[in-house]
């Protein structure tokens, strides 16, 4: 077997900082064996080799890299190597994501079906696994919670239901982050991200503010894309929020990206082949679905968007 020189320096980026990146190492691979009882996570503010930037790899969160050249005592270092991902989020920016967590709130800011939808799209787009964390459930009533559960299977996910006011769902969350090697907390502003990770994780207190009264919605107040160790090895990605995720895909992949048009499709085949599901005879796909107007809005959309250009 090919013996890795850089075996032992392996870490993962947590963070950007300007320039620089900041890694995350395990400190017991470094230090020599009398202090072998000791254990502890270290970030180390590094640069990259220039070859990285002649090879054209531009290093985000989350990706997994080698570091040499470290100065424990300043806590400095440089990326030698980055391995290849297993996935891509591209807004979030964040590498090797493994389950991509959804925030969505009750209220404050209000429930919004296609904004949701176009968080979940994305999702689908980059082939990463999708969660519906429903936050702010203290806002509701319990049958209010219950139908959104419904809703969102009849949508094909799983949805967790959390508060951070009186606890609920938070000790499934913990324990379903735990399971995960790396989950990203994504979302509308305000939803409660940043909430829910000084929460779930007491030694994180990460500032918050609350969500404007007049515009009903968040302020924006994380800004950069950070990564935090949940325990068992796993890290949770707080992100900053935006509103409205844009869709990129082709008009004959757009359905695909909605698993209750997907299982449809799986189980019978549409008379054309290159049917959209429009008014198409003999089309397999459930028009009196929720998310089937939305679906067709946006085709219509995406189809304008790919129109090959007419020379006048
Ligand atoms: N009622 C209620 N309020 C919550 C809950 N979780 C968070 N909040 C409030 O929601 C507001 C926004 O929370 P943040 O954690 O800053 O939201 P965020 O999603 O990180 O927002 P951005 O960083 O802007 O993307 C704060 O005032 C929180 O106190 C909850 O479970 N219930
Ligand atoms: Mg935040
Ligand atoms: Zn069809």
């Amino acid at each position: 077997m090919k013996k890795n020189k850089f075996k032992n320096l392996k870490g993962v980026v947590v963070a950007l900082k300007a320039n620089f990146l900041i890694v995350e190492i395990d400190y017991k691979d470094f230090k020599d064996d009398s202090l072998d009882q000791f254990y502890e996570k270290i970030r180390l503010l590094c640069t990259r080799r220039s070859k990285l930037d002649y090879q054209g790899l531009f290093i985000d969160v989350g990706d997994i890299v080698f570091v040499e050249s470290i100065d424990y005592k300043n806590k400095r270092a440089v990326i030698a190597e980055v391995e290849p991902r297993i996935s891509f989020l591209k807004r979030p920016a964040v590498a090797n994501v493994t389950l991509a967590s959804i925030c969505i709130s009750v209220d404050e800011p209000l429930f919004d079906m296609e904004q949701a939808s176009r968080f979940l799209l994305t999702v689908e787009c980059a082939k990463i696994k999708p969660l519906i964390v429903l936050t702010k459930i203290d806002l509701v009533t319990k049958n209010d919670v219950i139908s959104y559960i419904n809703k969102f299977k009849s949508w094909g996910y799983d949805c967790i239901p959390v508060s951070i006011q009186n606890s609920k769902g938070i000790d499934s969350l913990i324990e379903r982050f735990r399971k995960t090697k790396l989950t990203v907390l994504a979302g509308p502003s305000g939803v409660g991200k940043t909430s829910l990770i000084n929460h779930l994780i007491p030694t994180v207190s990460l500032p918050t503010s609350s969500v404007s009264k007049k515009l009903r919605r968040g302020t924006h107040t994380t800004r950069h894309v950070e990564l935090f160790e949940i325990g068992n090895g796993s890290l949770l990605a707080d992100t900053p929020g935006f509103n409205r995720p844009e869709i990129v895909c082709g008009p004959s992949e757009f359905a695909y990206l909605f698993p209750e048009f997907r299982s449809q499709l799986s189980k019978s085949t549409c008379k054309f082949r290159n049917c959209l599901h429009r008014d198409e005879p003999s089309c397999v796909i459930n028009k009196d679905l929720e998310r089937y107007p939305f679906y067709r809005n946006n085709l219509e959309e995406i189809i304008s968007s790919h129109l090959p250009y007419q020379a006048g």
